[in-house]
């Protein structure tokens, strides 16, 4: 790992002696006031966080380290997860390095199998996911370094090291996970020869010998997991995991925290809300709905006080890059599939009808509005499944953001509340 190392090395002493320059030179410039009504509605628009591994301005949607999320498809999870780190794309030394350390790292403990398979068999695969990653936690670089006695300006280190060894795991587990709950039970052994996506497309065991799809569903998995592996730091899963992480709990326990708000409906289960939504809408109609049937059942969704899954977003207001990414991907390789069908003409329908309901701020699609119906075409249907694939491809992304936050030497976080009490008193309330 000396390259990756080496390059982090210099880069951080640079970002240390940056930030301590920002704070002396403009440290008491305000970023944003916070109005009552801000603080009761879950703190939109409240800057005070710092995330530098993405951002994602509200017209424009995912930018990774400077660069469009649509200019890095085609790109490898092991270059984005370089670039995402240290702030480059990675040369080729630098790039094989990654892919070895991630290779060499792939190994599962037994225990985590066994402890998979003991689970309920109603375990959702989210539980699944993040029980057998805290159940990790006892091999923590970090816990044992600091046990030890490591010195603060060197928690990053074995912070990287549980990092890499998180990631490099997380798609075999993922997998097994689909095995055990959905299949024969009987777990696909990772490939250390093999890259990252190809390797988790495989451990699926979705396609027999010679299948043609393979490629195709490899290429997919390969977009699948950049599309979805970081969105700045306020997000509930990324805000979770570095609430829980600058505590200094390690990264096992924080990545497990922040998978269990990406199970949340309002957030990574959306994409597996929207593929239901979507079927039970299709089952109705028997078949591909014409667009007058699309809007009486978005209006029925609506008026039962459901939200249109896979529609809004708390930060973006146009339609997601993400969404057009699959878009073009379906469009390309299955523009004829009936689910995929539907979530086109969806696209065509809901923005119209959403736009005339004034309290919703962004009518627009977001990822989730499309991600499962790629999914889906190439059999994978069991769309409980789905925000497991979101959260190995959101691993890259947090624990990122967790080495960066450790190499920042950042702080416990802990913003201050208030009572509504008080709030009265502030704003001179009177009934
Ligand atoms: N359908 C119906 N109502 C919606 C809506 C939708 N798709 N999107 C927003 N609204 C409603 C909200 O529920 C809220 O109603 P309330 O005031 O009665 O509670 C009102 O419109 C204002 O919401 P907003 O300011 O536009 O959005 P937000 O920041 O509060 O919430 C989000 C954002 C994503 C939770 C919301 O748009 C939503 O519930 N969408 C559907 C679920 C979804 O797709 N989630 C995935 C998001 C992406 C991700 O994290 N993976």
């Amino acid at each position: 790992m000396s390259l990756l190392i080496k390059k982090l090395e210099s880069k951080i002493s640079a970002w240390r002696e940056e930030v301590k320059k920002i704070i002396e030179s403009g440290g008491d410039k305000p970023l944003s006031e916070v109005a009552v009504s801000q603080a009761y509605s879950g703190m939109r628009d409240v800057i005070s966080l710092i995330c530098d591994t993405s951002r994602v301005p509200r017209d424009k949607g995912l930018i990774i380290r400077g660069t469009p999320l649509k200019k890095l498809f085609g790109k490898s999870p092991e270059e984005i997860y370089f670039l995402l780190l240290t702030g480059d794309l990675p040369d080729k030394n630098e790039l094989h390095e990654m892919e070895n350390e991630l290779k060499k790292r792939r190994e599962i403990p037994s225990y985590v199998w066994k402890i998979l398979k003991n689970m309920p068999k109603d375990s959702h695969p989210m539980t699944m996911l993040s029980t057998a990653v805290v159940a990790m936690q006892s091999e923590s670089k970090f816990f044992s370094e600091y046990e030890k006695g490591i010195r603060k300006e060197d928690y990053w280190k074995p912070t990287l090291e549980d990092a890499l060894n998180i990631v490099a795991r997380i798609p075999a587990i993922a997998a097994g996970i689909y095995r055990i709950k959905f299949k024969d039970g009987n777990v696909i052994e990772p490939d250390k020869k093999i890259d990252f996506a190809e390797d988790f497309a495989r451990m699926l065991g979705l396609f027999s010998d010679g299948n043609k799809t393979v490629e195709q569903f490899n290429k997919l998995m390969k977009m699948y997991l950049i599309a979805h592996c970081d969105h700045e730091g306020g997000n509930v899963s990324a805000f979770t995991a570095q609430t829980i992480n600058s505590a200094l709990s390690d990264l096992y326990y924080s990545i497990s925290g922040g998978f269990n708000g990406l199970a949340g409906p309002l957030h990574g289960l959306a994409n597996q809300e929207s593929t239901r939504w979507v079927l039970e809408l299709m089952k109705r109609f028997d078949g591909v709905p014409s667009k007058q049937q699309l809007e009486n059942y978005i209006w029925e969704t609506l008026n039962a006080g459901r939200v249109i899954p896979g529609y809004g977003h708390a930060v973006l207001r146009i339609t997601d890059p993400r969404f057009e990414g699959f878009m073009d991907f379906g469009k390309k390789y299955f523009p004829d599939d009936p689910l995929f069908l539907t979530v086109v003409n969806l696209f065509e329908v809901v923005p119209e009808q959403l736009k005339k309901i004034k309290k919703i701020k962004n009518p627009w699609p977001n990822v989730d509005a499309i991600s499962g119906s790629v999914l889906y075409h190439y059999g994978l249907k069991e769309f409980s499944y789905y925000t497991v694939l979101f959260a190995v491809s959101r691993s890259l992304g947090i624990t990122a953001q967790g080495v960066i936050n450790r190499a920042m030497m950042n702080p416990l976080l802990r913003p201050k509340s208030i009572t509504t009490e008080e709030i009265k008193k502030i704003i001179n309330f009177s009934k």
